[in-house]
């Protein structure tokens, strides 16, 4: 009795083991298709985001980590304007791999990315939150301006 009571809390220990912690296998990148991995950022920061597009490719771009999806912006059309796709924020939840994911529709095109990123600093050099941005380009033009994306964090106060 005493065996089968082990055996069976051995199995559950080695199922929890096995699926307790969900592991997500990376996203692979194409052409097409880009991932971005936002680093240094705690549960409960604040996160404010920016996405727009000057292009007529059709894309989508989720900003997202295993186990929440905080937006899943569409371009689903053909504007060549300036045109403003999420200006919004939320509260991160402390998931692995908080990242963003870029996908163009159309996979002929192949994406290129300008970006900067780093440490929001203050005037005692202490970081206050950091910031994040990726400029695509997607065709030969080099303005880098078919999808931007613009990621800022910082400690959520009050
Ligand atoms: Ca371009």
């Amino acid at each position: 009795m005493k065996t089968k009571f082990l055996s069976i809390m051995l199995t559950s220990f080695l199922a929890v083991g096995l699926f307790g912690n969900t592991v997500y296998a990376k996203e692979t990148d194409s052409n097409n298709k880009k991932t971005f991995y936002i680093g240094s950022l705690k549960k409960g920061d604040l996160m404010l985001w920016d996405v727009c597009s000057q292009c007529s490719n059709t894309f989508s771009v989720m900003i997202r980590d295993d186990d929440t999806i905080y937006a899943d912006i569409d371009k689903d059309t053909s504007e060549k304007e300036l045109d403003i796709l999420s200006h919004d924020s939320a509260f991160y939840e402390g998931g692995s791999n908080l990242r963003i994911e870029v996908e163009y529709y159309g996979s002929s095109v192949n994406l290129k990315k300008a970006h900067a990123s780093g440490a929001i600093k203050n005037e005692k050099k202490k970081t206050i939150g950091y910031i994040y941005t990726y400029n695509l380009e997607d065709f030969d033009d080099e303005d880098y301006n078919d999808a931007v994306i613009t990621l800022t964090s910082w400690k959520k106060h009050g």
